[in-house]
């Protein structure tokens, strides 16, 4: 049995966070192995507050879990706090772990920020040397870069710039075209990906798309391939969306 380790937040919901991470993990066949980061209270209406675990606490979860284990891939979501980014880089080469995804979190689809000052920065010159993969979505790439994406050439000149932060590929997700959705894939050459839109606002999209990438990485998908599974899977779960309370619909895995 293949393992994936996430490194994210909690969300009671079950729709984002490491709690959906275990269930895509499951779906595709692959053992969870998860560190949890923060804590946070919330509904499918909105993020009430975020309590981020304590130092010690975060890194003993490493430490215990890496001496004995080694996953076959990792992912990080949410992170919140700058000191945790430089636990995490320590862990990823202490342990010499390998196929290493990023989602950087930095808002929910609510709009509450999950991540504190600094640190997307600190994600960004610490962490993104080190990945594999990097899964922002558009928004995320604005930031990280400072480039307003409009449309796809602006997606482009993006991808091109957050690759020369070090990851090995860059996947920007969520591109609107005119009832299209796009995704770019950047390992030197583009790939673009498009689907019909689908109607309506789903919790969790981010953290289902970088799991399943993980979980198809774990199990030895070349990266490319991982991805177009990984965008297959995440646009029937948003079909099959259900709404278990009075906001955004969770996605079907
Ligand atoms: O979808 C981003 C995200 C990641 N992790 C946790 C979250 C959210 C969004 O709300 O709560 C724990």
């Amino acid at each position: 049995m293949k393992t994936a380790l996430t490194i994210a937040g909690s969300d009671p919901t079950g729709g984002a966070g490491l709690q959906a991470d275990l269930k895509v993990f499951k779906t595709f066949g692959v053992h969870g192995l998860s560190v949890v980061s923060v804590i946070t209270a919330q509904n499918s209406e909105r993020v009430d507050s975020v309590f981020p675990v304590e130092k010690y606490t975060f890194e003993k979860q490493f430490t215990i879990l890496l001496s004995d284990m080694t996953p076959d891939a990792v992912k990080t979501g949410m992170i919140y706090s700058t000191w945790a980014v430089d636990s995490i880089a320590d862990m990823l080469k202490r342990f010499s772990l390998r196929n290493f995804v990023i989602d950087p979190v930095t808002v929910s689809s609510s709009g509450t920020s999950l991540v504190d000052e600094g640190t997307l920065d600190a994600i960004r010159e610490k962490l993104f040397p080190l990945a594999k993969v990097i899964t922002p979505n558009i928004y995320e790439a604005s930031v990280l870069t400072g480039i307003m994406i409009e449309d796809k050439k602006g997606m482009e000149e993006a991808a091109k710039i957050l690759k020369t932060m070090g990851p090995e590929i860059v996947v920007i997700t969520g591109g609107h075209l005119e009832g299209i959705t796009i995704d770019l894939y950047y390992d030197g050459e583009f790939h673009s990906m498009e689907d019909e839109k689908i109607r309506g606002e789903y919790h969790g999209t981010g953290c289902v798309f970088s799991a399943a990438v993980t979980a198809l990485l774990a199990l030895g998908h070349i990266p490319l391939d991982s991805v177009r599974r990984a965008r297959e899977f995440v646009h029937t779960a948003i079909k099959k969306a259900y709404y278990p309370g009075r906001g955004m619909g969770l996605l079907n895995i």
